[in-house]
C-alpha cells in the first residue's frame, strides 16, 4: 500500500504538535512505523489520504458502534447546526439527553454532560469525594481512566502502551489518596478495605477492561466491589466510558447486573461528537453545583451539536437494538482469529465480551496487569502492519480493544479473517 500523503503529512505534523498527533494512542508507539492519515469515513470503513480503504475495527476508539455517517446521526447534526452551535445556555437538547441515558441506564437518576471521558472520570472522584467527605480513591492497574492527574498512576492504554503508566509531572502529592490494586484481586480488595476502609471515598473500576485489552472481572470481584464499597460507606464508581450502550444497551452493569452509585460515560453517548458524562442516585448527583457545592463546570457541556449526535445515536440504539447483529458479527470474527492464529501456531488467547475483543499474544488470557504484561507486543506488531497492508485497521497497541460496529457485514469479518490468517504466518 502507498503512504505517500500520509507520510507528508505525518512529518509535517511533527513540527506542529507534539509527536505529530492530538493523542499519543494514535501514534502507533505500541507497532512501530508511523501513524495513517486519514480523509474520510462510511459505515464500517475508513479512507486514508493515499485512496486506501480499510475495515474500520477502531471505530474512533468505541463511539462509532453504528458505523461512520450513519444517516439519521449526520441528519440531525445538520440540522442542530442550523440552529446553532453554541448557546452556552440551557436547550431542551440537553433534558432529552439526560431523559435517554436515564432510560438506558437505570442507575443513573440525574446525569451531568461535559466533554469527555476524562471529564467525567475527574467529575465522578471528586464528587466521591465531596460526599463522603473522605480522601482515598482505589483504582485498578490497568485500567484507564483518562488523563485525570490522580488517576494516572499505573494506567493503561496508550499509557502503558507508550510505558509511561506513571506520568511525568503528576505530583506524588496528587497521587497520595490513590491507592493502587490489581484488577479481580479479591483478598487485596479485601485488605484495602479492612486497613482503610473508613477514609475509602470510592472505588473506580472498568466493569469490562478494554485498557489492558479485554479483561473480563470475575463474579467474585464484581461481589467484593459492591459489598465492601457498601459495607465501609464508600461509592463504587462504574467507568462505562467504553462499555456504556455497547456491551448492552445499559452497558456493562445491565450485562453483568452491578449496580454501581456513579457511572461514568463518553465515546458512544455523543455519537462520535466531544461528549461526556457522570450520574448516578440522585442523592448524590444533588451535591454537584449548583444544586450543592462540589464543583463542576464547562463552556462546551451539553453542546447543541454534540447533543445532537448523542441523541441520534441513542434514539437509534434503542429504535433498532444492534447487539444480537453485533454479538453474532463479534462471535464470528472471534472464531476466525483464534482458528487462524492456532493454525499459525502462534501462543495466543482472545478475550470478548459483546462486540469489543482483544486477541492477546499469550498463551493465558489476561485477568490483570502483570499478566497483560506478558503479552509478545512484537509479535501484535507484526500482526498488526500484516493487517494494515491488507486493508484491515485494527488498533494499534495489544492493550486495547477491537470494536464491531453495526455496520460491518459478514463479508467484511471473513476479509478480516483472511487478512489476519496471512498476518499471523511467522516473518
Ligand atoms: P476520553 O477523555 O479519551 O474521552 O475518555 C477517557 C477514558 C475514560 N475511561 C475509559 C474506560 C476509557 O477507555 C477512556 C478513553 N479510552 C481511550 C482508548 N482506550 C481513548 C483513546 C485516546 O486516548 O485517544
Amino acid at each position: 500500500m502507498l503512504h505517500d500523503q500520509s507520510h507528508a503529512i505525518f512529518s509535517r505534523a511533527q513540527q506542529l504538535i507534539p509527536g505529530g498527533v492530538n493523542s499519543p494512542a494514535r501514534a502507533f508507539g505500541g507497532v512501530g512505523g508511523e501513524p495513517v492519515v486519514f480523509e474520510r469515513a462510511a459505515g464500517a470503513y475508513l479512507f486514508d489520504v493515499d485512496g486506501n480503504r480499510y475495515i474500520d475495527y477502531v471505530g474512533a476508539w468505541g463511539p462509532m458502534i453504528l458505523g461512520h455517517q450513519h444517516p439519521v446521526v449526520v441528519e440531525a447534526v445538520k440540522k442542530a447546526a442550523d440552529r446553532g452551535f453554541s448557546f452556552g445556555a440551557p436547550t431542551r437538547a440537553e433534558n432529552e439527553l439526560a431523559e435517554l441515558i436515564s432510560a438506558c441506564v437505570p442507575s443513573i437518576e440525574m446525569v451531568r454532560l461535559v466533554s469527555s471521558g476524562t471529564e467525567a472520570t475527574m467529575s465522578a472522584i471528586r464528587l466521591a469525594r465531596g460526599f463522603t467527605g473522605r480522601d482515598v480513591i482505589i483504582k485498578f492497574a490497568g485500567n484507564y481512566h483518562g488523563h485525570v492527574d490522580s488517576l494516572l498512576v499505573a494506567a493503561g492504554s496508550s499509557a502503558a502502551t507508550l510505558g509511561v503508566p506513571n506520568s511525568p509531572g503528576v505530583t506524588a502529592g496528587t497521587t497520595k489518596d490513590t491507592l493502587i490494586l490489581q484488577y479481580n484481586d479479591v483478598p487485596g480488595l479485601e485488605e484495602a478495605f479492612a486497613k482503610h476502609g473508613s477514609r475509602i471515598a470510592g472505588v473506580i473500576f472498568e466493569p469490562v477492561v478494554g485498557n489492558m485489552g479485554v479483561v473480563v472481572p470475575s463474579p467474585a470481584f464484581l461481589t467484593g466491589l459492591r459489598s465492601l464499597s457498601q459495607q465501609h460507606g464508600a461509592l463504587l464508581i462504574c467507568d462505562e466510558v467504553m462499555t456504556g450502550f455497547r456491551v448492552a444497551l445499559g452497558g456493562a452493569q445491565e450485562r453483568l447486573k452491578i449496580q454501581p452509585d456513579i457511572t461514568t460515560l463518553g465515546k458512544i453517548v455523543g455519537g462520535g461528537l466531544p461528549i461526556g458524562a457522570y450520574g448516578g442516585r440522585r442523592d448524590i448527583m444533588q451535591h454537584i453545583l449548583p444544586a450543592g457545592k462540589v464543583f463542576q463546570a464547562g463552556t462546551n457541556s451539553g453542546n447543541p451539536i454534540a447533543t445532537a449526535a448523542g441523541i441520534a445515536t441513542l434514539q437509534e440504539l434503542r429504535k433498532n437494538p444492534p447487539h444480537e447483529k453485533l454479538e453474532q458479527l463479534s462471535a464470528r470474527l472471534a472464531d476466525g482469529l483464534l482458528t487462524a492464529a492456532k493454525s499459525a501456531g502462534v501462543p495466543h488467547s482472545l478475550s470478548r465480551v459483546g462486540s469489543m475483543l482483544t486477541l492477546f499474544f499469550n498463551e493465558q488470557a489476561p485477568h490483570d496487569w502483570p499478566t497483560a504484561a506478558k503479552c509478545d507486543t512484537a509479535r501484535f506488531a507484526q500482526y498488526f502492519w500484516g493487517l494494515l497492508e491488507s486493508g484491515v485497521y485494527m488498533p494499534c497497541s495489544q492493550y486495547e480493544a477491537l470494536f464491531v460496529s453495526a455496520a460491518h457485514t459478514e463479508a467484511d469479518i471473513d476479509a478480516t479473517i483472511t487478512a489476519a490468517q496471512a498476518a499471523l504466518q511467522s516473518p
